[in-house]
């Protein structure tokens, strides 16, 4: 396992102004930190791999859809913007050291149309991830989607749609993130929602029920991390927080108060909570008694 931090904790869009924070990612434990990619044009991939690199910390990358853009879209000319400008993202994520580009990449976070998804979108999504399919090979990078709870987005809300998309996609560069807030809201047992998506979950979030300090809340930890040994999970685990980062990010996560006393007590706490958990559910998945 990995274990890492999504930088939205702490800002919008990650950049050379938060590298003051690598330093005490390193020294509290996590293997890498997740950066925030929105906007291709102004993500400083060139800077944010050297600070990495010297820091010894590695890198995925999380990103969100501007307002402007989807891939559910009617306009043809909007979904192919949408699928140029992932490209861009899955170019720049390459650049920035990383192999992972991961998140609700279909339609805007709070694109809430009042309706339920159509055949027609569902297709427009298939269509365009398998277009992305070539250009994940030529960068070697893994496109993780999404499912969110039901408040954020009207696409795609469980792990078992997250696997029908997958399967349809059919590209093995194409897979899942999956999130615990969310699966803790759409699931009805985390442990099971795991086991039916372990082909595809490629990238994990690991998320309190309230986006608070990992292991201060209701999520069934104890089964999470037992089902990750029994589907023989070995990637990334990283904590996504937001509410500090003040603007349109956390409007889009309906964050309307501070989780913690402070960003770090969520980072510093989580990441040593989640691995005394992971040495635990190893454990207890591997048949050894603790
Ligand atoms: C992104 O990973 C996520 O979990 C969403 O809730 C962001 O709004
Ligand atoms: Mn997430």
């Amino acid at each position: 396992m990995k274990f890492g931090i999504n930088t939205f904790l702490w800002s919008a869009h990650f950049g050379p102004s938060d590298f003051g924070l690598l330093p005490a990612i390193k020294a509290n434990g996590f293997d890498g930190i997740e950066a925030s990619l929105i906007r291709p044009g102004q993500f400083a991939a060139r800077e944010i791999r050297k600070a990495l690199q010297e820091n010894a910390l590695q890198c995925t990358i999380c990103s969100i859809l501007p307002p402007e853009l989807s891939l559910l879209a009617e306009d043809g000319v909007i979904r192919e913007r949408t699928i140029a400008h992932l490209a861009d993202c899955i170019q720049q994520t390459a650049e920035a050291g990383a192999s992972i580009i991961a998140g609700p990449l279909y339609c805007p976070v709070g694109f809430l149309p009042g309706r339920r998804r159509t055949a027609e979108e569902w297709k427009r999504a298939v269509d365009g991830y398998q277009q992305l399919g070539p250009v994940l090979e030529s960068h070697s990078v893994d496109l993780c989607i999404e499912p969110l709870n039901r408040f954020e987005t009207f696409f795609l809300n469980t792990t078992a749609d997250a696997v029908r998309l997958c399967q349809e996609v059919r590209h093995p560069r194409i897979g899942i993130l999956w999130d615990t807030f969310h699966a803790n809201i759409e699931e009805k047992n985390l442990s099971a929602a795991l086991r039916l998506g372990a082909e595809y979950i490629k990238h994990v979030h690991t998320c309190e029920n309230d986006r608070g300090t990992p292991g201060t809340g209701h999520v069934d930890w104890a089964g999470v991390f037992e089902a990750f040994g029994e589907i023989g999970y070995d990637g990334w685990l990283t904590i996504e927080s937001f509410g500090f980062a003040s603007g349109d990010l956390a409007a889009a996560a309906s964050i309307w108060r501070d989780l913690a006393a402070d960003p770090d007590e969520i980072a510093w706490a989580g990441v040593s909570f989640l691995k005394s958990q992971y040495e635990a559910g190893h454990k207890l998945s591997a048949g050894i008694k603790s």
